[in-house]
């Protein structure tokens, strides 16, 4: 297959740095929406990250024709019955400024401790091809809702995410070193082998 372009189908510019350094690799041009010039406001009303990635990924490839990538992703609570799950955007108010939405959830959790608090940050990224297939990857990164908001890297609930493995929060974390782990690290390194198998033919 001819892959010289994808479009990435994300709003989200926190989601679009991380992809970038992650795709780097692949020897393929990758294009925001903006940079494409594509304007689409996609209603995600799928059930699962899977169904809201493809729906993403589709509407976008169905108006450009091109290869389309699309990431649906989120923070499952296990104490909250794994909210905010696919409405973690939406949690509170998509305008809702993400101080508050973590200190929400910290106070939601009030008197838990240690495992009580877990929870991950899951990822799907879907890849809708010109010719209908749709592919998807899923990465997870296990965690702990914290205390307290700490550091000031990544985006959304990254300060509220501990990673007792590590001693730190994921908003600690270097770019380079939150791709090592995240679940859409795992996700994209788990696409990028599919597309790598689809540019050489072999898929
Ligand atoms: P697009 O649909 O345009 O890609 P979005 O932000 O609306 O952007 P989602 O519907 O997939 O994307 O919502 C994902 C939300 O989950 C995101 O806005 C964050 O609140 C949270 N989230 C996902 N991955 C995260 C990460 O790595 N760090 C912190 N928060 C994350």
């Amino acid at each position: 297959m001819n892959l010289k372009k994808i479009i990435f189908a994300t709003g989200n510019e926190g989601k679009m740095r991380e992809v970038r350094m992650i795709l780097e690799d692949l020897g393929v041009e990758i294009l925001s929406m903006k940079e494409a010039g594509i304007e689409a406001d996609v209603e995600e009303n799928g059930k699962t990250f899977e169904e809201n990635a493809a729906i993403k990924a589709r509407a976008v490839m169905e108006l450009c024709g091109e290869t389309v990538l699309a990431d649906d992703s989120g923070l499952e609570v296990d104490a909250l019955n794994k909210e905010p799950g696919i409405y973690s955007a939406r949690y509170m108010g998509y305008d809702t400024s993400y101080h508050v939405k973590n200190q929400s959830l910290i106070d939601r959790l009030e008197g838990m401790t240690g495992e009580e608090r877990s929870a991950r940050f899951v990822c799907v990224i879907a890849a809708a091809l010109p010719d209908g297939r749709v592919i998807t990857t899923r990465g997870t990164m296990e965690g702990q809702i914290g205390y307290e908001e700490r550091g000031t890297n990544g985006f959304g609930y990254d300060p509220v995410f501990y990673l007792p493995e590590h001693g730190c929060y994921s908003g600690e974390l270097p770019l380079e070193v939150k791709n090592e782990l995240s679940h859409r690290g795992k996700a994209l390194r788990q696409m990028k082998e599919q597309l790598k198998r689809l540019k050489e033919g072999t898929a």
